[in-house]
């Protein structure tokens, strides 16, 4: 592992907010204990971004949009094949605030996505469709940030779909695992992997940053 450039380097901290955690509408088991890890891997980026999951209600992702369908089943939508998802991270909710723990003062940027009511956002760069950008290219291009460390929930959900879309979009993308946890529906957690591995995205523990720490 390369030591940090903090120039080119930027941590992207994916949906570490209420719904994802224990205790929230959507949890995933053990989300919350990627908060105390996140925030000293923070303290090793200059750059900072948070990414907060902002549905309206009713959102097309819900399943409760859905009349006589259940939660984790898969519709087709116009852009594609959509799992449906219990009602999360409504506009202004508290499952939608980011964690109450999270202590990231630095960060400088808070990229909101899937607050369009028909179409989802896993990426932090592109809706579902694959082609309605955020505008997480455009500022990244901008600030000269080329290397993206991914972090938070789910990995194989919102972690894997941007760190796939970074690499399609001419970044490097470095998934730290153990600041991540899995939704884990069945075969997404190997898919992630399988993905990772054919499109050469790193995955690397915490550990690895230890020297860009201060202690
Ligand atoms: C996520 C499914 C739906 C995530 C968000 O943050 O991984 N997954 N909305
Ligand atoms: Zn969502």
């Amino acid at each position: 592992m390369a030591a940090l450039d903090q120039s080119t380097d930027v941590l992207l901290v994916v949906d570490v907010q209420n719904d994802f955690c224990p205790g929230g509408s959507m949890a995933v088991a053990h989300g919350d204990e990627v908060v105390p890890v996140i925030n000293r891997l923070a303290q090793a980026f200059d750059h900072v971004i948070l990414t907060q999951d902002w549905h309206p209600a009713g959102h097309s992702s819900f399943a409760s949009y859905h009349p006589e369908r259940d939660v984790h089943e898969v519709v087709e939508m116009t852009y594609g094949n959509q799992v449906l998802w219990p009602d999360h991270c409504v506009q202004e909710s508290w499952g939608a605030e980011l964690h109450k723990d999270l202590a990231i003062p630095h960060a400088e940027l808070v990229m909101r996505k899937g607050f369009r009511a028909h179409i989802d956002s896993y990426s932090a760069f592109f809706e579902n469709d694959h082609e309605t950008p955020t505008g997480l290219k455009g500022y990244l291009a901008e600030r000269g940030l080329r290397r993206v460390f991914l972090v938070g929930l789910a990995y194989d959900f919102c972690v894997r779909y941007s760190a796939e879309d970074a690499v399609a979009n001419g970044f490097s993308a470095v998934v730290i695992e153990d600041a991540c946890r899995s939704i884990a529906l069945p075969g997404t957690v190997e898919d992630t992997e399988a993905s990772f591995a054919r499109l050469g995205i790193a995955k690397i523990q915490s550990a690895a940053l230890n020297g860009d720490i201060a202690a």
